[in-house]
């Protein structure tokens, strides 16, 4: 990895599963690691930073932005849920990081974007980060909503800003879905830290996703930044085609990349 000028790093979301991994890969890479969430994680080490913010407070968010030279920002509500949620964590909470972040002028966001930005794209269609998004639920238009802030402050404000389009961070995939869109811990720190640390980083847009044989992407924008993912999903074949035997076949969610995010609440009647 290329050098960097970044002392102070700022990690939303700390208390949640890729904030943890991302909180151990980093020891020892920056300076200074800030951990903020609600609620402080169970397992906080001693010598780790750590301060309470809800990401709907603004002057809370300021407070945590304060000389930071980079973010990376996972903190909001991870799964579809309902709108009042969605709006407060991932619609005002995103605004609120990127806004303080600006006016504290810090220099580079990596946001956590997900997979469910593009769900309705059935899986037969292999895409790239040039499409036009396609949500799966209230969560992904949030989800897009956060890339298109992001544009806004790199474009009008120079913020260096890099959107991950996560598809599912876990030790092995889980199904025959997560064959496509896994992704391992060390793939997503990889990641983060070329958004956080490569110079020619102004706006881009990443798959979050490891060297899997049958993804849904084209993760070639990453790869032009030296992205060389490690893991690969095939080598869990067997275990995640076992795991898929024991669920129940989903005629909606089984034809498109966001899987049970496309068929929850789906209305046949009207959308077939
Ligand atoms: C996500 O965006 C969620 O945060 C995660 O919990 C998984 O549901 C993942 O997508 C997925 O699509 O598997």
């Amino acid at each position: 990895m290329q050098q960097h000028d970044l002392n102070t790093v700022l990690i939303t979301g700390a208390a949640g599963d890729i904030g943890r991994r991302l909180r151990k890969l980093f020891k020892g890479v920056y300076s200074r690691l800030r951990l903020s969430d609600i609620k402080k994680p169970a397992d906080l080490d001693a010598d780790e930073d750590f301060v309470a913010a809800d990401l709907y407070d603004y002057a809370a968010v300021e407070k945590i932005v304060t000389g930071v030279d980079g973010i990376v920002h996972l903190g909001g509500f991870s799964v579809e849920g309902p709108w009042d949620v969605i709006h407060r964590a991932n619609i005002v909470g995103c605004y609120n990081v990127f806004e303080a972040a600006y006016r504290a002028g810090v220099k580079r966001v990596v946001f956590a974007s997900s997979n469910h930005a593009i769900g309705f794209y059935p899986r037969a269609r292999r895409i790239g980060t040039d499409v036009t998004v396609r949500p799966d639920s209230r969560y992904g238009v949030s989800k897009a909503f956060g890339e298109a802030l992001g544009a806004l402050y790199a474009d009008k404000h120079g913020l260096r800003v890099t959107c991950l389009r996560i598809g599912n961070v876990g030790d092995a995939p889980a199904d025959l879905r997560r064959l496509s869109i896994w992704v391992s811990g060390e793939d997503i720190a990889q990641l983060v830290r070329i958004g956080l640390e490569h110079p020619d980083i102004r706006y881009e847009i990443f798959y979050g996703v490891s060297d899997n044989a049958a993804s849904f992407w084209d993760n070639s924008n990453a790869r032009r930044f030296g992205y060389r993912p490690q893991g690969r999903a095939e080598d869990f074949r067997a275990q995640a085609l076992a795991a898929q035997e024991k669920r129940a076949p989903d005629a909606v969610g089984d034809r498109y990349q966001g899987g049970p995010f496309c068929s929850d609440e789906y209305d046949a009647d009207r959308a077939e």
